[in-house]
């Protein structure tokens, strides 16, 4: 079973920074699928909660070199 969560990226600004951030996400533990948007600026990444959390997704984001916060 997996789980859904939409993560609002910041400083993506061309098609390169979206295949980083979508490549890194994809190649993360756990991740099931991930889908990064441009124009939107967010990542929509399903995953295995037994196997990653929401917040070291973002951690993962940040460590690429851009922003992520989980919305609240
Ligand atoms: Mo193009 Mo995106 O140099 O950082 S990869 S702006």
């Amino acid at each position: 079973p997996s789980e859904r969560v939409v993560i609002p990226v910041t400083g993506m600004t061309c098609a390169a920074c979206q295949g980083r951030v979508q490549r890194t996400l994809s190649r993360t533990p756990g991740v099931v699928d991930a889908s990064v948007n441009l124009m939107m600026g967010n990542a929509t990444v399903s995953y295995d909660p037994a196997a990653v959390t929401p917040d070291a997704l973002v951690a993962t984001i940040r460590d690429t070199g851009y922003g992520a916060e989980l919305p609240r």
